[in-house]
């Protein structure tokens, strides 16, 4: 790692070159493609040249070794910054051949960077703001994991490339102030000070002063020339040095060495178009042929890996010597141990056996102590609603700024911020994050949601009170669509589990669950508990499964979570009146979903009448009991009242379902 200065002009010709060849991808690229973004790439090149030329510890001969620095280029749209650096730093996956493909079907380099589709793209970014705030779950990670192995296994850097877009965006408050209180100095945020967005200046909208929101939220801040490398590289090597986290604003210009457009948002988001692309290779001095990179360039970029090569090789050796060798590496696993699902099958059957009626809520909470104690990885935390999501458990020690062995995080009220920063979490590596909040919420952390699915991150949400059945809080509280809009994203579980075996068993499928987040939806009012087998198998891993079998049944009632008991109510009932109805607890419908025809059609028959009752909108359950099928649930917004109330108010009864079902046998 460099410590000393840029000293020499011949050395800062060549950095300045280095820069260049990014600006050439980056406008070849996209004039090729005839789509994409070059000029923050073209603005951003002397300080990201700064960064990986000067800094970054990286080995493209193993992009995921642990202790390696993390990039995020939360600016996601500038895409082609990070390909050209991948490819000019010698990544396999970015082939000249896929610079010249960007933005193509099937290319290692599409629109935005997508995470797991291209090695070195450490997270998905293109949504503003998000980038940042997974940075900071990556740089939380890095302490909470240094804090268990120490500073031999761990000990490097998270660092970023934000926009004004990024900074402009609700979640960049939510992340900078967390990352700030729990002093994560180890995350150093290089902003493309540019002045522009797209619809021009940013004066058309921002007044405030960035440096300043930075510093009161605990923040090291300084600001330089963001095309004078030897001051980015200066400012980068006293960031390290911060015992806060650190912006560096980069005043920079769009679209830099573009003759007409530079400093323009005409530059933001098109081709620069043949001529201005000729106009720049004469201002860069850059007279060669697209996509042809001099050898001695190249030469200069490749031998800034070679940091990262010697780095990797001494962490290594560390390890192997390590007596934290078999914990670390344990750490690194991205599948739970067997010892956290031997600890889960015990404790089903226990349950079986006690039978108890609890919330789900709490529920939820009694597994958390079952699985906590025998899994290190488990971390998690509430968006301030700890007592009421039931996410810490006794004894459960604290993250804090003044030590980071703890496994429990107090996320604040930011729920945006808690969710992507998980996500930040899951990506670094060594931690399984859980986050709660109310199922309501969900909508402030839904864009998190989003990129934990597409970007296959097994993070848990424990999102509690479920329904209506929350009670006085009333409508802003209660949820109706947001099952149904959970549902709808793809690669999400959702599991609402009906009792507190079913919680059990929901939670070892979300720990199941690899390559996808997992949702929680837990009930805040007790329920009954409605299992009556041993508890030796997981019933809910099926998504969905015959709770209560009737003999010859001429109609199937589903239920999920706090309305299993209805429909078994529902049942009985119409059994005393001569008919006999299958009750089905559905605790995870895209488990079910994935079942073969056979086991579906044994449990949901195509040819029975169905009815199927859940406290929140229709909406997708047709898809399960038909058009014509019977549906017991809410139509609108809930209300405040107890909740003995609320259910017989919206119809939400067993006569209602007994009724349904009646209509149909
Ligand atoms: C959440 C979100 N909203 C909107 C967009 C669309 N968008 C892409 S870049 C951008 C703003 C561009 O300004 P800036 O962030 O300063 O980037 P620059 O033009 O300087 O590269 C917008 C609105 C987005 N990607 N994400
Ligand atoms: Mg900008």
């Amino acid at each position: 790692m460099p410590n000393t200065a840029i000293h020499t002009d011949d050395e800062a010709a060549r950095l300045g070159k280095m820069a260049n060849a990014i600006r050439a991808l980056a406008m070849d690229a996209v004039q090729q493609a005839n789509s994409g973004h070059p000029g923050m790439p073209m603005g951003m090149a002397d300080a990201a040249t700064a960064l990986w030329a000067r800094h970054l510890k990286f080995d493209p001969a193993d992009p995921n070794w642990p202790d390696r620095d993390r990039f995020v280029l939360s600016a996601g749209h500038g895409s082609m910054l990070i390909y050209a650096l991948l490819h000019l730093t010698g990544f396999a996956d970015v082939t000249i051949n896929e610079i010249k493909n960007f933005r193509q079907m099937g290319s290692k380099t599409p629109g935005h960077p997508e995470f797991g589709r291209t090695s070195g793209v450490e997270t998905t970014t293109g949504p503003l703001g998000q980038g940042i705030a997974m940075a900071v779950g990556m740089a939380l990670a890095e302490r909470m994991a240094q804090a268990r192995f120490g500073d031999d296994l761990v000990d490097h850097h998270t660092f970023v490339i934000a926009s004004d877009g990024d900074l402009q965006e609700g979640i960049s408050h939510e992340a900078i102030s967390l990352a700030g209180h729990l002093k994560l100095n180890r995350l150093i945020v290089l902003w493309d000070d540019n002045e522009i967005s797209i619809d021009g200046g940013t004066e058309l909208s921002e007044s405030g002063d960035v440096l300043k929101r930075f510093d009161a939220a605990g923040w090291t801040v300084s600001r330089v020339d963001g095309h004078d490398i030897a001051a980015v590289d200066g400012a980068l090597a006293a960031a390290k040095l911060s015992d806060k986290p650190v912006l560096i604003s980069c005043r920079t210009t769009i679209g830099f060495g573009a003759p007409t457009k530079a400093g323009k948002s005409s530059c933001h988001g098109a081709p620069l178009g043949d001529e201005e692309i000729a106009g720049t290779r004469k201002a860069l001095n850059w007279f060669h042929a697209p996509f042809d990179i001099p050898s001695d360039i190249r030469a200069d970029w490749a031998a800034s890996a070679a940091r990262g090569q010697a780095a990797r090789a001494e962490w290594m050796a560390r390890l192997n010597q390590s007596p934290n060798k078999a914990a670390f590496d344990a750490s690194q696993e991205r599948v739970a141990p067997q010892s956290v699902f031997d600890a889960l099958a015990v404790y089903r059957q226990q349950l079986s056996k006690d039978r108890p009626a609890l919330a789900s809520r709490a529920a939820s909470g009694k597994t958390l102590e079952v699985m906590i104690p025998a899994m290190d990885a488990l971390a998690g935390g509430s968006a301030d609603l700890t007592g009421s999501n039931l996410t810490k458990i006794k004894g459960q020690p604290l993250v804090t700024s003044d030590g980071y062995s703890g496994s429990y995080i107090h996320f604040g009220i930011r729920e945006h911020g808690m969710a992507a920063c998980a996500n930040g979490m899951a990506l670094h590596g060594g931690f399984r994050p859980y986050i709660g909040t109310f199922l309501v919420f969900a909508d402030y952390c839904r864009p998190a949601i989003r990129l934990s699915a597409l970007m296959e991150q097994s993070v848990a949400y424990v999102f509690t009170h479920d329904s209506i059945g929350l009670g006085e809080d009333g409508p802003t509280h209660q949820p109706v669509e947001h099952l149904a809009s959970l549902r709808a994203i793809p690669n999400v579980h959702v599991f609402r589990p009906a009792d507190a075996l079913e919680t059990a068993e929901c939670w070892e499928m979300a720990l199941r669950h690899n390559t996808g987040p997992s949702i929680l939806a837990l009930s805040r009012q007790k329920l009954p508990f409605v299992r009556e087998d041993d508890g030796s198998e997981n019933k809910s891993a099926r998504g969905a499964y015959i709770l209560r079998e009737a003999k010859d049944p001429s109609g199937v009632i589903v239920a999920t979570g706090s309305e299993v008991s209805l429909a078994i109510e529902a049942a009985e009932a119409l059994s005393a009146d001569g008919i006999a109805v299958r009750v089905v607890s559905a605790p995870c419908l895209e488990l079910f979903a994935q079942q073969d025809a056979a086991y579906r059609e044994s449990v949901v028959p195509k040819a029975l009448p169905k009815v199927a009752v859940e406290a929140a909108a229709r909406f997708g359950w047709d898809a399960w009991i038909g058009c014509d099928g019977g549906f017991v649930g809410m139509t609108g917004f809930g209300a405040s009242a107890p909740i003995a109330d609320l259910y017989g108010h919206f119809g939400i009864t067993a006569e209602r379902v007994a009724e349904e079902m009646r209509n149909r046998v």
